[in-house]
C-alpha cells in the first residue's frame, strides 16, 4: 500500500519455496568496514530481509572507530550473533576497504564500478555487495532488495550499475513557519512554528526513501529565502542544521542549503551585497567556513537570484557569473559547489509587446556568460524555458552552453499539473526532454546526454526537482503520487530507464505482484499525462489557470499575464508567434534542425504547435481536425479519460487495502469533477471567442 512506508514496505514473500531460497542466500549479513554508509546498508538489508521473509539474518558489522566487532545495526534489529556457516551470506564492501570484496572480482571489473555504483554477484559461497565507496554499497543493497521483492532469481545473479548522473538532488521549498510553497501534501517535515524541528524521525525516514531511489543531494529550505531562512548561516541555527545534516548523512545525500544573495546585507550589517566587493567576499568565505565547520560533507549554496523578485547581482551592476563565481571562491577549499537557477524572467513584462519573450529569458541571459562560471558552478535550467507547466518544448538553453555545467530541474510537486488532487504521473515527461536531441554535437546529443555532463565532458551534471512531500501520513497527500518521486529517482539514475518499467517496479514494491493489479496501475499511471494534458491547457499553450495558487481553470487567470494574456487569443486566432520570421525570435534560439522545425508551421507537432505559432482557430492540425475542434473534443475525452481511471481503479476493490483505496478513490472522483470544470470553462471560452459552432461529433450546449 502506498503509506508512510511507500515502497519500503517490504510485503512477505507469499510463495514458500522462493522465500526459502532466500533465506537459504541471505542467512548471514556481514561487512567488514568502518563506513557509515556501509553500516546503514547492512542494517536496511537485515531490516527488509526479515520482513520479506520472516527471518532476521545473522549480522556482523564493524562498530564506529572500533577495529572490528560484532554489532547491532541501528535502523533494524539485528541480531550479534556471529555469520551463519550452514547457509550462505551477504558480504557488504568496498574494493579498497575490504580485501575479501575486493578479491571476489578482477581488476577490469573493479575499474568498471564508478564512484556511487555497485556491483552485485552471487558465487557458491555467498552474495557480494560491492562498491567503490560505502555510498555504492548502500545502493547496492537497496538494489539487491528491489531485485528480490520483484522476482528477480538470485543464482547466477551478476549485475553491475553506475548511476548516469553524480548530482540526483531533491529540492525542498519548505519555509520555516511550516509552510510549503507549491506543497500539496501538508505542512513541512522539517520546520514548524518558525523553528527546526528536533524531532528527526520523519527527516530520517524521508532520507531513507530517497536513498533507496538512489537520490544523493537535498537542499532543505525555499529558493525563495526570506528572513528566517536567510539567518541558517548564522550559530543560532547552523547547530541544528548540522543535526538533519547527520541523518542525511547516514543515507549517503549530501546537505544543500538555498541562500539569499542580499545575506552580508540582510543580516551581515554590510553596507551591500555587491559579489565584487571585498567585504562581501569575506563575509562569504567566513559564513561557508562556518558551515563546514559543523557539517565538513555540506554540499554548497542553491540561489534563486534575480528572479521572481528575489535579490541578486543586478542591483550592483553585475551579472549572474560574478555572483555565481563570489560564492563558488567561498565554496571552493571546502569542496562545496554553487547551484545557480536559471529561473530568471522579467514578471513585469507588457505582454502588449509581442517581441518580448519569456520563454527567451533564460538564454538570453545565460548564454553570454558560457564560459566563465567557475568550475565548482553548475547552472540549474528547468526543463522548459517557461515553468513546468503540462507541456512545453525543452529549454533550448541545453546544447547552448557547452563550456558550463549544467542540471536539468524538474518539478515532482504537481503545481500545474494538478497538484496532487489529479493523477499525473510525470516520468513520461521527464524523459521526453531528456531524450529531446538538441544536435549540439550533431545528431545524438540529446538533453541527457547534456545533464549528465558527458555531451561536453564536463565535470559536474546531474538532476534537480523540486519535491512533492509533506507531513501527510502517506507523503504525498495522493497515494499514486508516490510514483513520481520514486521515478524521480530512478530516472536520475538511470535515464535509460522506460516510464514503464519504473511504473511497474513501483508498483510491484509498493501494492505487489499480482498481475491485475500490477497491470491495472502502471496502465493508469501512463494514461494520466495524456489525459490531464487533454482537458488541461491544449496544444502547448500551457497557463489557463488561477492566480497565485495555480489550480483550476482560468484562461485569463495567470497573475503574470495582467497586461495581456500568455495565449494571445483573440475572435481571429489564438497562439504565441515564436518564430524568427514574424514573432519573437524564440524559436531561433534552437539549433538546427529543431530550429527550422519549431520555424515551420507545417513541421511544428501539433502538441507544440501553440506555443510557437497564433494560427486562425479553423486551422487544420496534422490530426486532421481544425484547433478549435480539437481544443473542443479534447477536453471532452479527457472528462472521459479522468472516468476512466477511475472505473480501473474501482476494479481493484478488494485487491489492495481498503483505506488506501479509498484514498486514491476520493481523488479520483475529485479528478473528474475538476476535469468537467476545465472542460466547460475553456470550451465555454473559446466558442464564444472564435464565434465558431459548426463543431462535429459534440452537442453543444
Ligand atoms: C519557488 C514558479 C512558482 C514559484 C517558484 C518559482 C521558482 O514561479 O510558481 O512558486 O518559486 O517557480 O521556480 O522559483
Amino acid at each position: 500500500m502506498a503509506g508512510y512506508e511507500a515502497w519500503l514496505a517490504y510485503r512477505p514473500i507469499a510463495d514458500a519455496d522462493r522465500r526459502a531460497k532466500i533465506v537459504a542466500w541471505t542467512e548471514a549479513i556481514s561487512a567488514d568496514e568502518d563506513d557509515l554508509c556501509i553500516r546503514t546498508a547492512a542494517a536496511e538489508l537485515a531490516q527488509g530481509l526479515t520482513r520479506l521473509t520472516g527471518r532476521t539474518p545473522s549480522c556482523r558489522t564493524q562498530a564506529p572507530g572500533s577495529a572490528s566487532s560484532t554489532a547491532a545495526g541501528s535502523a533494524a534489529s539485528i541480531s550479534a550473533a556471529a555469520s551463519a556457516s550452514a547457509g550462505r551470506s551477504v558480504r557488504l564492501g568496498t574494493f579498497e576497504g575490504s580485501a575479501d570484496v575486493r578479491e571476489s572480482f578482477s581488476e577490469a571489473e573493479r575499474a568498471s564500478v564508478a564512484e556511487e555504483g555497485f556491483r552485485i554477484r552471487a558465487d557458491e559461497r555467498s552474495l557480494v555487495i560491492a562498491g567503490t565507496t560505502g555510498k555504492g554499497v548502500l545502493y547496492g543493497a537497496f538494489h539487491f532488495l528491489r531485485l528480490v521483492q520483484t522476482g528477480t532469481p538470485l543464482d547466477g545473479l551478476d549485475v553491475l550499475h553506475n548511476p548516469a548522473n553524480g548530482l540526483r538532488m531533491i529540492d525542498q521549498w519548505d519555509n520555516i513557519d511550516g509552510s510549503i510553497e507549491r506543497g500539496y501534501a501538508g505542512r513541512s517535515i522539517f520546520y514548524r512554528d518558525n523553528e527546526i524541528t528536533e524531532d528527526m524521525t520523519r527527516i530520517r525516514d524521508y532520507a531513507r526513501l530517497l536513498a533507496s531511489v538512489g537520490l544523493n543531494a537535498i537542499a532543505i529550505n525555499n529558493v525563495n529565502v526570506h528572513r528566517l531562512e536567510t539567518m541558517f548561516l548564522t550559530e543560532a541555527y547552523l547547530p541544528r542544521i548540522a543535526r538533519i545534516a547527520d541523518e542525511f548523512r547516514a543515507f549517503g545525500v549530501r546537505l544543500f542549503l538555498s541562500v539569499n544573495f542580499a545575506a552580508p546585507f540582510e543580516i551581515g550589517g554590510l553596507p551591500t551585497a555587491d559579489p565584487l566587493d571585498e567585504g562581501v567576499q569575506a563575509w562569504w568565505r567566513a559564513t561557508a567556513r562556518a558551515v563546514y565547520d559543523g557539517i565538513p560533507d555540506f554540499g554548497g549554496f542553491l540561489v534563486k537570484a534575480d528572479s521572481e523578485f528575489r535579490p541578486g547581482p543586478f542591483t550592483y551592476g553585475r551579472d549572474h557569473a560574478d555572483g555565481a563565481n563570489m560564492l563558488a571562491d567561498a565554496l571552493a577549499p571546502h569542496g562545496g559547489i554553487v547551484i545557480w537557477r536559471c529561473f530568471v524572467y522579467n514578471c513585469k513584462q507588457d505582454w502588449r509587446d509581442r517581441k518580448t519573450d519569456r520563454a527567451r529569458a533564460a538564454y538570453d541571459h545565460f548564454v553570454p556568460l558560457d564560459g566563465r562560471f567557475r568550475d565548482n558552478v553548475m547552472l540549474q535550467i528547468k526543463n522548459g524555458p517557461m515553468d513546468f507547466q503540462v507541456r512545453e518544448p525543452v529549454s533550448p538553453l541545453f546544447g547552448a552552453i557547452p563550456d558550463t555545467n549544467v542540471a536539468i530541474e524538474f518539478q515532482v510537486t504537481q503545481e500545474y499539473t494538478g497538484q496532487q488532487r489529479h493523477l499525473c504521473y510525470l516520468v513520461p515527461q521527464w524523459k521526453e526532454a531528456l531524450d529531446f536531441d538538441t544536435h549540439a554535437r550533431g545528431e545524438g546529443s540529446e538533453v541527457k546526454r547534456i545533464a549528465d555532463g558527458s555531451l561536453f565532458d564536463r565535470k559536474l551534471g546531474g538532476f534537480a526537482a523540486v519535491s512533492n512531500i509533506g507531513d501527510d501520513a502517506n507523503w504525498t497527500g495522493h497515494p499514486l503520487a508516490q510514483a513520481n518521486l520514486y521515478g524521480y529517482g530512478r530516472l536520475a539514475w538511470d535515464t535509460d530507464l522506460s516510464s514503464e518499467a519504473i511504473a511497474e517496479e513501483w508498483v510491484k514494491l509498493t501494492y505487489g505482484s499480482d498481475e491485475r493489479v500490477v497491470e491495472t496501475i502502471r496502465g493508469m499511471l501512463m494514461d494520466s499525462w495524456p489525459i490531464y494534458e487533454s482537458y488541461n491547457a491544449p496544444l502547448g499553450i500551457g497557463w489557463m489557470v488561477k492566480p497565485n495558487h495555480h489550480f483550476g481553470p482560468d484562461v485569463d487567470g495567470y497573475e503574470y499575464s495582467m497586461w495581456g494574456t500568455y495565449h494571445f487569443a483573440d475572435n481571429r486566432g489564438i497562439g504565441v508567434d515564436r518564430t524568427v520570421r514574424s514573432g519573437t525570435g524564440y524559436a531561433g534560439q534552437y539549433r538546427q534542425p529543431n530550429a527550422g522545425r519549431f520555424e515551420s508551421l507545417a513541421d511544428t507537432p501539433d502538441e507544440l504547435v501553440l506555443f510557437f505559432h497564433h494560427v486562425p482557430y479553423a486551422h487544420v492540425l496534422h490530426s486532421g481536425k481544425t484547433v478549435i475542434q480539437h481544443i473542443y473534443d479534447a477536453h471532452f475525452e479527457g472528462v472521459e479519460g479522468a472516468e476512466a481511471l477511475l472505473a480501473k481503479w474501482d476494479s481493484l476493490a478488494g485487491l489492495i487495502g481498503e483505506a488506501d483505496h479509498a484514498a486514491a478513490r476520493s481523488r479520483l472522483q475529485e479528478q473528474i469533477r475538476h476535469a468537467e470544470e476545465w472542460r466547460d470553462v475553456i470550451n465555454t471560452y473559446f466558442l464564444r471567442k472564435s464565434g465558431i459552432t459548426d463543431l462535429h461529433n459534440r452537442t453543444i450546449y
